[in-house]
């Protein structure tokens, strides 16, 4: 019995590679039929392939992005819904005109970006779900700038290696911030977010920006953007430990 068995595999095997040495021997000329790499691709090499894209490259894969008929009714606020500090409520006043994003530390040239000027900017708009470490997720339109163009515009210093983003909002004391390494600064579905659902950024949603960082957890969403900071380690920080809820005990890399 274990003899036969023995002998099916050798044979399975043996075929496998005539097979391979026929794709081998005929491997210039078949490389050229589309046909053929269609079905290379649907083979174990195909499949060796995406699975190292999915291995090895997963922070720089793309969160999913849903259509019109998935957007949640309601897109609930949670964490701090009115900044209640000085500088927050002066700009409010004004319906945001006199506010300005503020972009300085390891950068070539700070910038001071009005919402017009964020606003004239390209744009993206992505549909995507929003998880909260609390239990709950939402889905969102949201539109803004990618945060690569405005770190772009201020030419960030080679030794920057996260963007930490200052927020309006405290807890007690201490302010809420959040900060990101490059790979998720540079992706594309990282924005400053401007608008949900087609309509300017709400108050409890963080108006009149906030960070939309797609794979990560939702207390990753900086709501309140006043400042844009660029830095080697965070160590002198806060806390240190790059935002919040990490000076807190939470994850600073929160993926989902
Ligand atoms: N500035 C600021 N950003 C914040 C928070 C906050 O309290 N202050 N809460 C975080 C948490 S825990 C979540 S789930 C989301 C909530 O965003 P939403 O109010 O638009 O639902 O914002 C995140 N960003
Ligand atoms: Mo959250």
């Amino acid at each position: 019995m274990t003899r036969q068995v023995w002998t099916r595999r050798q044979m399975l095997l043996r075929g496998s590679l005539a097979f391979g040495g026929l794709i081998l021997s005929g491997c210039d000329r078949l490389n050229q039929a589309p046909t053929f790499r269609h079905v290379l691709d649907s083979t174990e090499e195909g499949l060796t392939r995406r699975a190292q894209r999915l291995f090895m490259a997963p922070r720089q894969a793309l969160a999913s992005e849903f259509t019109e008929k998935d957007i949640s009714p309601v897109f609930r606020a949670n964490g701090n819904t009115m900044p209640d500090t000085e500088d927050y409520q002066r700009v409010l006043a004004d319906n945001f005109a006199s506010w300005a994003l503020q972009i300085d530390g390891l950068v070539a040239q700070p910038q001071r970006l009005s919402l017009k000027a964020l606003r004239a900017l390209p744009s993206r708009t992505q549909i995507t779900r929003h998880d909260c470490v609390e239990g709950w997720s939402a889905i969102g339109k949201w539109t803004g700038v990618p945060l690569s163009s405005v770190l772009n515009l201020a030419r960030l210093r080679p030794e920057t290696r996260y963007a930490v983003l200052h927020c309006a909002d405290r807890f007690g004391r201490d302010v809420y911030y959040e900060s990101i390494d490059l790979i998720d600064a540079y992706h594309p579905q990282t924005i400053l977010a401007y608008e949900l659902n087609g309509k300017a950024l709400a108050v409890q949603n963080g108006a009149p920006l906030r960070l939309r960082v797609e794979r990560q957890l939702g207390y990753k969403q900086a709501k309140y953007i006043m400042r844009i900071e660029a830095v080697a380690d965070m160590h002198h920080i806060h806390g240190g430990k790059g935002g919040f809820w990490e000076d807190n005990g939470y994850e600073w890399y929160a993926g989902i």
